[in-house]
C-alpha cells in the first residue's frame, strides 16, 4: 500500500513548522504547543503530524481485543453532573450484581477468544472491601484465563480508605484475587476548576494522580482517559495531558491514552451543549498523540466516538480500536448512538477497509496475533 506522507511544506505553510521540526526531532512539545495544536484551524495539518508519529511508532498496525464490559452496579454515593449512569438506592433503575451474577455472566459468555473483562461501576455506599475482591475472584472462576481489567482510581481510592489495611496489603489482595490491570476512567479532566464545576463529589485531580502513582508503583499497569466536550476549556485539556505525561515520566506504566467523547443525554450538563463533533473527536486523538510522547498507544473508543469516527481516527494518531466491548452501559445511558457490541469481523473490517493491519492483542499489549 502506498503511504501518502504529508508534505512538510504544507504543514509549514499553515504555521506549524516549528512544531513539525520538534516532532521530527523527537523533542517534547510545550504547553503552548498543545494549545496551538488544539486551536489551529487546519485539523488536517494537525492530524498529519499525529499520523506521522503513529506511523513511526506502529506502522499501519491497529490493535483490537475481544472484551466484555461488566458495569457491576450503577448505585453510587456520588452525583457527578456529567453522569447519566449513577442511580440512588431504591430507584427503579438501580441494580447491583453479586459475585455469583458475575461468575454466571462469564460462564455464559457466548463467543470465543474472550481475552478481557472490563469491570467498573458506581461507588456503592454499603459494599465493603471484600465485595471488590469477591467480584474479581468471581470473574476468574467464571473464566480462569480471562484478564481482569477493573476499578478506576475512584474505586481503588475507595478501597484503600475502607479496607483498614495498608496500601501494600490492598494491592497484594487485589493481585491474589486475580486483578490484572486497571482501566483509565475517573480522571475526567485533571483541572481543579473543572473538578469543582462537574465532579466535586469524588476524588479530584491530585488524588487521581496520587492513586495512579500507587497503582503503578505496586506493579499494576493502567490506562489514562480524558473526558472532553463538556465545560472544559482548551488550556485545561492541555493541563490534563501535561500532568499525565509528567506522571508517565515518573512511573512508566500507563499503557494507553483514551480520549472519551462526552455524551450529554440524561445528564445535568445536557443544557450546556450537544454531543461532540467529529472535528473535535479527531482533534483530541491527534493532540493526545502529539503531546503524550511517552505513551505508546492511543485508543479510539468507538463506543463514545462511533465506529465510523474511530475508523477515521486511525489516520489521526490512533493505533488501537479497543475491542468488541459487549454490554457497556455508562455511555449508552447517556445516549450514545453506538451499538451494544461490535463483532470481531466488523472491527477487522473497520481496520482493514481504512488500509490498516488488524492485530489482536491482550490487555497489556504483550501477546499479539495478526487477525
Ligand atoms: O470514568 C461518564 C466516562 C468513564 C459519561 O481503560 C462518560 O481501557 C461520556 O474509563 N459521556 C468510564 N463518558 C469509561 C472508561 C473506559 C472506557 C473504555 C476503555 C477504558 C480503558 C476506559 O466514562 C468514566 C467517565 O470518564 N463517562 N459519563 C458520559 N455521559
Amino acid at each position: 500500500m502506498i503511504d501518502f506522507s504529508p508534505d512538510d511544506r504544507l504543514i509549514d505553510a499553515v504555521g506549524l513548522g516549528e512544531i513539525r521540526r520538534k516532532v521530527d526531532a523527537g523533542e517534547r512539545l510545550s504547553f503552548d504547543d498543545g494549545v496551538k495544536l488544539y486551536e489551529h484551524p487546519s485539523l488536517s495539518a494537525v492530524g498529519a503530524l499525529a499520523h506521522r508519529v503513529r506511523l513511526a511508532k506502529h506502522g499501519r498496525t491497529t490493535f483490537f481485543n475481544i472484551n466484555l464490559h461488566i458495569d457491576y452496579t450503577n448505585i453510587c454515593m456520588y452525583s457527578c453532573r456529567f453522569c447519566a449512569f449513577a442511580a440512588k438506592p431504591g430507584e427503579e433503575r438501580a441494580y447491583l450484581m453479586t459475585p455469583d451474577d458475575i461468575e454466571a455472566r462469564l460462564k455464559g459468555f457466548r463467543g470465543t477468544d474472550l481475552g478481557e473483562v472490563h469491570m467498573v461501576a458506581g461507588i456503592h455506599p454499603d459494599m465493603g472491601y471484600d465485595y471488590y475482591l469477591d467480584i474479581v475472584r468471581a470473574a476468574k472462576r467464571g473464566k480462569p484465563d480471562v484478564h481482569v481489567k477493573a476499578f478506576t482510581m475512584v474505586e481503588i481510592d475507595h478501597m484503600l480508605k475502607i479496607s483498614g489495611k495498608s496500601e501494600v496489603e490492598v494491592f497484594a489482595d487485589l493481585r491474589e484475587a486475580g486483578l490484572g490491570s486497571c482501566p483509565g476512567g475517573g480522571a475526567e479532566v485533571l483541572s481543579d476548576r473543572v473538578w469543582r464545576a462537574v465532579f466535586m463529589d469524588k476524588i479530584g485531580p491530585n488524588d487521581w494522580l496520587a492513586t495512579a502513582r500507587k497503582v503503578q508503583q505496586n506493579g499494576f499497569k493502567m490506562n489514562a482517559t480524558l473526558l472532553y466536550g463538556h465545560v472544559e476549556k482548551v488550556p485545561e485539556r492541555v493541563e490534563h495531558l501535561v500532568k499525565l505525561r509528567e506522571l508517565q515520566d515518573e512511573t512508566g506504566n500507563f499503557m494507553t491514552f483514551i480520549p472519551l467523547a462526552f455524551w450529554p443525554y440524561n445528564t445535568r450538563l445536557q443544557k450546556y451543549g450537544d454531543v461532540t463533533t467529529g472535528w473535535n473527536d479527531m482533534r483530541n486523538i491527534a493532540v493526545g498523540r502529539l503531546m503524550l510522547d511517552n505513551f505508546q498507544n492511543v485508543k479510539a473508543y468507538w463506543v463514545m466516538m462511533t465506529p465510523r469516527l474511530a475508523q477515521t481516527a486511525q489516520s489521526f494518531g490512533a493505533n488501537d480500536l479497543d475491542g468488541t466491548v459487549t454490554e457497556e452501559r455508562i455511555t449508552h445511558d447517556a445516549g450514545t448512538t453506538a451499538p451494544m457490541l461490535l463483532p470481531r469481523d466488523e472491527l477487522v473490517h473497520l481496520i482493514e477497509s481504512a488500509g490498516f493491519e488488524p492485530v489482536l492483542r491482550d490487555t497489556t499489549y504483550e501477546t499479539l496475533q495478526p487477525a
